[in-house]
C-alpha cells in the first residue's frame, strides 16, 4: 500500500504537479507513515529522475523548475511534521547551516535542517548562496559549535574548501567543527579539504553532528 503511495508521490514530482504532491504528502502523514521515508522513497526518486532527464536533454529548465516546485511544496509539508517534536533546549548543539555561495539548491538542506531540529539540535539556517565570510560571522555571532555546508553543483564544491582555508586564515579552525553534504560531495573530498565530517543524507547528518559535538 505504501509502495503505491511512494510511486504516486514520485510521479507527482516528475509531472510537476504541485497540488497532487501536496495532497499525497498530507495523505501519507495521515496514514502515519514515517515522514523521512516518504521523502526518501517517494518524492526523492521523482526529483532524481527529473534530474536525469534534464541531464539527457529530455526535460528543459522550466519543466525541472515545476518538478522542483512540487518537490519543495511536498517536502515543506513533511518537514513540518518532522519538526513537530523539536524544540532545541538551552545548552544543545548549535549549527549554522546553508547552501554555499553560487548554489541555489535548498530542498536537501531544508530536509537536513528539519531533521536536525527534530533531534533537538538548534539550526541557524542562512538560506542559499551564502559566502564563506557570512558562514563564519554568523557562527561567531551565534556562538555556534558547527558549520554545515550544502553544495549540489560541482562548480560550487570548491566553496567548502574555501571555508576551511578562511577559517585557518582567521585562526578559527579549532573553534568550529565543519560538516559538508550534497549530491556531488564524497568522503574523499571532505578528507582532502580537511573538513571534520561528511554526511550522505539527513539521517547521517544527525549522527555525525552528535559525534562531532562529543569531540
Ligand atoms: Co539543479 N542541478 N540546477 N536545480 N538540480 C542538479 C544538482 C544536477 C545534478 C542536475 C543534472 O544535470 N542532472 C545539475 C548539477 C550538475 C553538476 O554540477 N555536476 C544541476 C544544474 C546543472 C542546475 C543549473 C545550473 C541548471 C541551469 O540553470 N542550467 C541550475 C543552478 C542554479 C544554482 O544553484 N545556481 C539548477 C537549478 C535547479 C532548480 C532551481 C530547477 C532546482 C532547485 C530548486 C531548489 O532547490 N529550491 C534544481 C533541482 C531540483 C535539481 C535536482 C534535479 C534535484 C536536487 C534535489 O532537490 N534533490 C539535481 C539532480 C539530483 O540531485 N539528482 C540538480 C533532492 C534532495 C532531497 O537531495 O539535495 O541531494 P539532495 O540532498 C540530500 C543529500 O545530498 C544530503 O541530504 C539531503 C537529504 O537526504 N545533503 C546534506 C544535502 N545537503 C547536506 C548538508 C549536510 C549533510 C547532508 O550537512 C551540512
Amino acid at each position: 500500500m505504501s509502495e503505491e503511495l511512494f510511486k504516486e508521490a514520485a510521479n507527482a514530482v516528475l509531472e510537476g504537479d504541485t497540488a497532487r504532491a501536496e495532497k499525497l504528502a498530507q495523505k501519507s502523514l495521515d496514514k502515519n507513515l514515517d515522514p523521512l521515508k516518504i521523502i526518501e522513497k517517494g518524492f526523492t526518486p521523482g526529483i532524481a529522475e527529473a534530474g536525469r532527464l534534464f541531464d539527457r536533454g529530455e526535460l528543459f529548465l522550466p519543466q525541472l523548475m515545476s518538478c522542483a516546485n512540487a518537490m519543495k511544496a511536498a517536502t515543506t509539508i513533511v518537514n513540518e511534521a518532522l519538526g513537530v517534536e523539536s524544540g532545541a533546549k538551552e545548552g544543545t548543539i548549535r549549527v549554522v547551516l546553508g547552501s554555499v555561495e553560487g548554489d541555489l539548491h535548498d530542498i536537501g538542506k531544508g530536509i537536513v535542517a528539519s531533521l536536525l531540529e527534530a533531534n533537538g539540535i538548534e539550526v541557524i539556517d542562512l538560506g542559499t548562496d551564502v559566502p564563506v565570510e557570512k558562514f563564519v560571522s554568523e557562527a561567531e555571532e551565534n556562538d555556534a559549535d558547527i558549520i554545515g555546508t550544502s553544495t549540489l553543483l560541482t562548480t560550487t564544491m570548491k566553496e567548502t574548501e574555501k571555508l576551511e582555508n578562511y577559517l585557518k586564515e582567521k585562526g578559527l579552525r579549532e573553534k568550529f567543527k565543519t560538516i559538508v553534504g550534497g549530491a556531488p560531495v564524497t568522503e574523499r573530498w571532505v578528507n582532502k579539504i580537511g573538513a571534520d565530517a561528511y554526511a550522505e543524507n539527513a539521517n547521517e547528518a544527525v549522527d555525525k553532528i552528535f559525534e562531532l559535538a562529543k569531540k
